[in-house]
């Protein structure tokens, strides 16, 4: 109840030096429910979205945030309404809104330094950035995985990782110090093989990797992210589409298993006939964008297994996943892999992005993978202070404790209203539930946010819950409360 305890945040707030503003703490602690006081989005975030609207397409635009008033587990707009969010930012917020330790790092003269002078870290890093990377990033690092590759956002992490990929299977393919001959540099110059050789990168149907280029060609989502954009030739296979509850479809569920994994190894088969071999498998955890499908420890653990047999890497894609949502640092720790994965990338949550990897899918050469800015010093920062924060508070703990609250509410709301409600799913508060119809789904988002909640939704179906690591068991009472009226409405 740390946020709602305001002589607590007081205390916090005098100790801040250079911080005289007391006052602002003191009135920005959470509400005790959400405040609806217009319809949403309310007059003045339709201003200015016409005011937007003359310089780009505004149609994604549900709101204007204040975030100024934005606090903890609520997202104020410019009208005044206070939503509790169980949305995040596109689950990449960890602590909630103006949290006071973030507040905090800035006011340090040092840090704010390496705010303003952000640097190009592939040539030009600051003499605290190997301390850095190990004291913070690596702390956190997947077992397994002892290198690390920092950069912007999550797709660009995708797309490196994937060159990663591929300059590693060429090497195997080479040997380890074989030069590049003069017909590989020639014809790579001209997108032309053996320098721009014919690979390929399975991914699943459904799965969401990015927008850049080649993070698009493994994104199967939705067709409005690839229409008109030309891609590669490479395998998609089947994902796991279970049914729920999970423990009344034992065998059902695991004969999906088989049939997915038997499709992984025809395409690998396939593709090797058709001179395309597959390098690398990328996956999610669990299919976000797709619908929040989920696949079973036992699935990933043959996915392995299928990757090790064929010499293909296995890139798990923490991007939404990882951070701490489902009561693990990184969901695929849920999974009990009997080797880590060749690479993990994250972004979202972690501020910034990258990937872990271990040496092999380290390029021997400079420049090869390598951009800019390769992330951000000052994000790392807040890392450091977030991931203080998760261990001090033990919000892992907490991600289990409010999840568990959500999930067997949201169970009892499904048997409720089992006409509009089905299958409840997810680890942690990294939840979702799925409607009767897409129209259904749609209509009950609405009817939550008009109920104060911001909800998003994801797949066709389903509405999923990606709340802030400070998401506690009063907040999951609310949610089910919001949620009952809503569905009463429906
Ligand atoms: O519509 C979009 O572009 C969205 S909505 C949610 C996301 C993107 N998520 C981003 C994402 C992800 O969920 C996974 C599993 N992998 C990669 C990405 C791409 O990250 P960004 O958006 O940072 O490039």
């Amino acid at each position: 109840m740390r946020y709602l305890s305001v002589p607590k945040i007081l205390r916090v707030s005098r100790a801040l030096p250079g911080c005289s503003n007391a006052k602002y703490f003191a009135t920005n602690v959470e509400p005790k429910e959400p405040v609806v006081k217009t319809s949403i989005p309310g007059p003045k975030s339709l201003q200015l979205k016409k005011e937007l609207a003359e310089l780009q397409n505004p149609g994604s635009v549900q709101l204007f945030a204040d975030y100024e008033k934005s606090i903890g587990n609520y997202l104020c707009d410019v009208d005044g309404n206070m939503l509790l969010d169980v949305y995040a930012q596109i689950s990449s917020v960890p602590l909630g809104y103006n949290h006071p330790r973030l507040l905090n790092v800035f006011r340090n003269e040092a840090n704010l330094k390496s705010l303003i002078n952000r640097p190009a870290l592939g040539v030009f890093p600051g003499k605290d950035w190997p301390q850095k990377l190990h004291s913070i990033l690596m702390q956190v690092a997947p077992k397994g995985l002892n290198n690390l590759t920092t950069m912007m956002c999550g797709s660009c992490s995708n797309e490196n990782a994937y060159k990663s990929i591929f300059m590693w299977y060429r090497r195997t393919q080479r040997g380890e110090n074989i030069d590049f001959t003069e017909l590989e540099k020639e014809s790579c110059m001209i997108n032309m093989a053996p320098g721009a050789p014919k690979l390929s990168l399975l991914s699943f149907k459904g799965a969401f990797h990015g927008r850049t280029l080649g993070a698009l060609a493994t994104t199967h989502s939705k067709y409005i992210h690839k229409i008109d954009v030309p891609s590669f030739d490479w395998p998609i296979a089947s994902f796991p589409q279970y049914k729920y509850p999970l423990h009344e479809n034992e065998r059902e569920n695991a004969a999906e298993d088989k049939r997915c994994l038997a499709e992984v190894e025809d395409l690998i088969n396939d593709y090797k006939r058709r001179d395309i071999p597959v390098a690398g498998i990328v996956v999610e955890p669990i299919q976000s964008e797709g619908g929040d499908n989920e696949g079973s420890p036992n699935f990933f653990r043959q996915l392995q297994a299928i990757c090790k047999k064929n010499n293909i890497a296995l890139l798990i894609d923490e991007v939404q996943t990882g951070g701490g949502a489902t009561g693990k640092m990184w969901c695929h720790e849920h999974f009990d892999l009997e080797q880590s994965p060749d690479v993990v990338t994250f972004s979202k949550k972690m501020q910034l992005g990258g990937f872990f990897h271990n040496q092999s899918f380290q390029p021997k050469e400079s420049y090869r993978i390598f951009n800019t800015w390769m992330g951000d010093p000052g994000k790392v920062l807040l890392l450091q202070e977030i991931l203080n924060v998760i261990k001090e508070e033990d919000l892992l703990k907490q991600v289990n404790i409010s999840g568990n609250i959500l999930k067997k509410g949201l169970i009892d709301l499904e048997n409720e209203y089992s006409h509009l409600l089905n299958s409840t799913r997810g680890r942690g508060t990294f939840l979702a539930v799925n409607c009767s119809s897409p129209k259904a789904r749609d209509e009950l988002i609405n009817k939550l946010k008009e109920n104060g909640l911001q909800a998003g939704g994801c797949g066709d179906l389903a509405i999923r819950f990606r709340p802030a690591l400070t998401f506690k068991e009063h907040h999951a009472q609310i949610v089910l409360d919001r949620f009952r009226k809503s569905l009463k409405q429906m």
